[in-house]
């Protein structure tokens, strides 16, 4: 992804200034360039460098046992640390661009290999089932990582109400793509909208979670708002943000990611300290905030929930 960047940020300049309607973006990324050498390595690490403003919080919340036992990662962190391309290509970007997102009115498409294709307004969504904090640890494939007490439901208890049928083999999410909203969905780095896929089994596993918020909160919408997937025991790119469809289908599903880097990106994406990326090694993480590496583990350390879902498979070939 670090390449994708490299080049998303080529593709940026050679818009045409015409067609940018936001020219202050451009102006925004030269400022940062010039922030203080302290300010840039700060954000870098993940280090609390805006102090983020609190957002609404959410009631009737209930603790869940689907939770780790592990420091959290500051809630500043987690809030301005972020990937979401279609703001921008920095970590910085999200917390400084999603303000344009219009979550409201936000509804999301539930359809194909189902009985019951539907429609949900996000209200009927926060109603679908009782609220619940999960802790998760959570890894990107870049390499760091975050612990989080996200707030959902597992999304097992969507799917039910619209009954997949026996053709449902996989699952499909996509983000919103609106030029309109997001500056960067005009730049031709993945092939938007943001899509990715979980085979039925991993979808229907009670720790994939739909999430709509974090820390008591509202999702806020760099992380995703209003409503994201969290696959703890994949790489957080598999956890799209700000769904607006979830198709059941019967083939494989060909993420956004996959599209633009096969070689690099397979569909699986469990966190594997085994297997690196073809460009660095997976065996360590540094958790936004702190400055040592850790181990990564097997799944993410989810494999006693998880690694019976792979039984059989060669999970090299299958990264
Ligand atoms: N729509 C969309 N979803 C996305 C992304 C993105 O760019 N667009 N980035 C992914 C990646 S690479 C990661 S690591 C996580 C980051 O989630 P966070 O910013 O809440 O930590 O979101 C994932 N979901
Ligand atoms: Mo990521």
């Amino acid at each position: 992804m670090i390449r994708q960047k490299a080049m998303l940020i080529r593709a940026a300049s050679a818009i045409p200034s015409s067609e940018i309607t936001n020219p202050a973006l451009y102006a925004d990324r030269r400022r940062f360039l010039l922030a203080s050498a302290a300010g840039a390595l700060a954000g870098g690490l993940g280090l609390p460098a805006i102090a983020a403003p609190r957002g609404e919080a959410l009631a009737d919340v209930r603790k869940s046992a689907w939770t780790v036992e592990e420091k959290l990662t500051p809630y500043e962190s987690a809030t301005t640390y972020n990937n979401f391309y279609e703001f921008g290509p920095d970590k910085d970007d999200p917390a400084k661009q999603a303000h344009r997102l219009k979550v409201r009115p936000w509804s999301v498409v539930v359809e194909g290999e189902v009985a019951k294709p539907r429609t949900f307004a996000i209200e009927d969504i926060l109603k679908l089932a009782p609220l619940e904090e999960r802790v998760y640890r959570f890894r990107c494939v870049e390499g760091w990582s975050m612990v989080v007490p996200w707030i959902g439901f597992s999304l097992s208890e969507l799917a039910r109400r619209v009954e997949p049928t026996s053709n449902a083999k996989f699952v499909e999410f996509i983000s919103l793509a609106d030029r309109e909203q997001m500056p960067y969905v005009r730049v031709p780095l993945l092939d938007w909208p943001y899509s990715e896929g979980l085979r039925i089994d991993e979808a229907m596993h009670p720790l994939t979670l739909l999430a709509v918020g974090l820390y008591g909160e509202v999702l806020p919408k760099q992380n995703g708002a209003p409503l994201r997937l969290i696959v703890p025991w994949k790489y957080g790119f598999k956890s799209a943000k700000s769904i607006v469809k979830i198709r059941f289908v019967r083939e494989m599903p060909r993420s956004a990611w996959m599209k633009s880097a096969p070689q690099e990106y397979g569909f699986y994406s469990n966190v594997n300290p085994e297997v690196p990326h073809p460009r660095w090694s997976q065996a360590q993480e540094r958790r936004l905030g702190e400055f040592g590496k850790r181990k990564t583990l097997p799944f993410n350390g989810y494999a006693e929930q998880v690694a019976a879902l792979y039984a059989g498979m060669d999970l090299r070939k299958n990264y």
